[in-house]
């Protein structure tokens, strides 16, 4: 080797030597110098973590404990006043008890009036009976007709009652039916007479319908035989063009006097009829 490659070795040495410095000791020393605080940092802030998840954790269930605890009060609350409810009524109901048991005498004795009043009913009758026998006797009247309740009228054995208010046919059959009667069934020539002489010229209900079989009959279920005479011209038609549903199926004793049949619904006055008080 001369001395010129010589130089250019130490040269290129040089520049190795440069261009990669050998590793300070004193580095390493720093790094673990901080390695240990930083992991001890990084454990703390774990367990700072971890210890805070645990609280929040335990807040919540501190949380639902108090709610449920503020819930178990709210029913024990609801409960306590049911009962204090139940022992007021159970305080009532004993009250109720003592007052019936005190009054069962009373209580009896209303219950044997009423036992009573069909007795009073039945001797009302009576009385009403003997008063006709008397009123007879006091007239020195030979009628044997006997007696009709106030605003009734008598004809042969029967009451009348001619009503002034207006109801349906079916309303004026109940009506009749309360008072001990029913809607009036005309039989003899007398019959038409005396009923057409206090009905003319207002219409009235009788009891006459085809709406229980499709042939007319009267409300006892008597059949009833068309007497054309003493129907309007051209009726009965069961008319349908009303606007009522239906066709009509109650007669009705018209102005003229003469029957008609119309829809039952219709709102008309109404005759009664039923047996006389014997005198
Ligand atoms: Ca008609």
């Amino acid at each position: 080797m001369d001395d010129y490659q010589y130089e250019r070795e130490e040269d290129r040495r040089a520049l190795w030597i440069k261009d990669f410095p050998p590793v300070s000791l004193s580095g390493v020393s720093k790094f673990r110098h901080w390695l240990f605080p930083a992991l001890g940092a990084v454990v703390i802030l774990v367990l700072i973590i971890a210890v805070g998840a645990s609280n929040t954790k335990m807040s919540n269930r501190l949380w639902s404990v108090e709610q449920s605890n503020s819930n178990l009060s709210n029913v024990i609350q609801s409960l306590n006043a049911s009962l204090q409810q139940a022992q007021e009524t159970a305080k009532e109901v004993q009250k109720l008890k003592f007052i019936v048991e005190n009054n069962k005498d009373q209580l009896t004795s209303v219950s044997e009036a009423l036992k009573q009043l069909s007795v009073v009913d039945s001797l009302s009758k009576s009385i009403a009976s003997l008063k006709c026998s008397l009123e007879h006797f006091i007239k020195n009247s030979s009628a044997t007709g006997g007696c009709c309740p106030f605003n009734w009228d008598l004809f042969g054995s029967s009451c009348y009652y001619f009503s002034s208010l207006s109801l349906s046919w079916n309303g004026s059959k109940d009506w009749c039916e309360k008072e001990g009667s029913h809607l009036v069934i005309l039989t003899t020539n007398e019959e038409w007479d005396f009923v057409t002489h206090h009905t003319m010229p207002n219409p009235f209900w009788v009891g006459l319908t085809d709406g229980r079989t499709g042939r007319w009959e009267w409300v006892n279920q008597t059949p009833y035989i068309i007497e054309r005479r003493r129907w309007m011209p051209g009726q009965p038609d069961s008319w349908t063009g009303h606007g009522l549903h239906g066709n009509e199926d109650c007669a009705q004793l018209h102005s003229s006097g003469r029957l008609n049949d119309m829809h039952c619904s219709k709102q008309l006055r109404y005759i009664c009829q039923k047996h006389s008080l014997r005198g």
